[in-house]
């Protein structure tokens, strides 16, 4: 399978846990591990049915494309869904784009931003296992070149790493995007 490709977590841990086929073989020497990018809800977000949207969320990187399902007639969205992409090039940046599902129509955008996955994947090389539960490892201020709505933290939390973000649309009138990143380690794959 080529680097970069969309790839299903499933199939990776099986493969990486046979031994027929070797993480070079999966081309997971290339591959730095898996980033979970959960997408938590949608706030005011834009009108593009009379009164409301049915908006779901696309995310690309790369070759990679995911999507969460729709949520009809909500500019205020909870979908908790998960949408994992492989990573092979941290400076790679992830697209996010809102839509408004449409049954009979092309489905409208409803603004789009862009995620900066590299201080996240910097913050990983601290190892930092021993830190109090809570630990704040870096933290990015909302700018120009980036999507912020405020300020976002690489925090050491339950045994993970993860980092909260809200995102401000752009290209549309109005809308926020609340998601969160967590880092999966997988097997073979090479070191950050
Ligand atoms: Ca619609």
């Amino acid at each position: 399978m080529a680097a970069g490709s969309p790839r299903k977590e499933s199939s990776m841990q099986e493969h990486s846990s046979s031994s027929v086929v070797g993480p070079t073989d999966m081309g997971m020497d290339k591959m730095l591990g898996l980033v979970r990018i959960r997408i938590k809800r949608g706030l005011n977000l834009a009108v593009r049915d009379v009164r409301s949207s049915d908006p779901y969320v696309v995310v690309r990187m790369g070759t990679q494309r995911m999507k969460t399902r729709v949520i009809r007639k909500d500019v205020n969205p909870e979908w908790n869904e998960d949408l994992t992409l492989s990573v092979t090039n941290p400076e790679e940046p992830v697209f996010i784009e809102v839509y408004d599902h449409d049954t009979f129509s092309m489905d409208d955008s409803m603004g789009n931003a862009e995620l900066d996955i590299q201080p996240f994947v910097e913050a990983l090389k601290i190892q930092p296992r021993g830190l109090p539960n809570g630990t704040r490892i870096k933290t990015i201020q909302p700018s120009r070149s980036n999507c912020l709505v405020e300020e976002s933290s690489v925090v050491w939390r339950d045994g993970k790493i993860m980092q909260d973000m809200c995102l401000r649309l752009k290209n549309v009138e109005c809308g926020e995007l609340q998601v969160q990143l967590q880092w999966v380690d997988l097997p073979g794959s090479r070191a950050l």
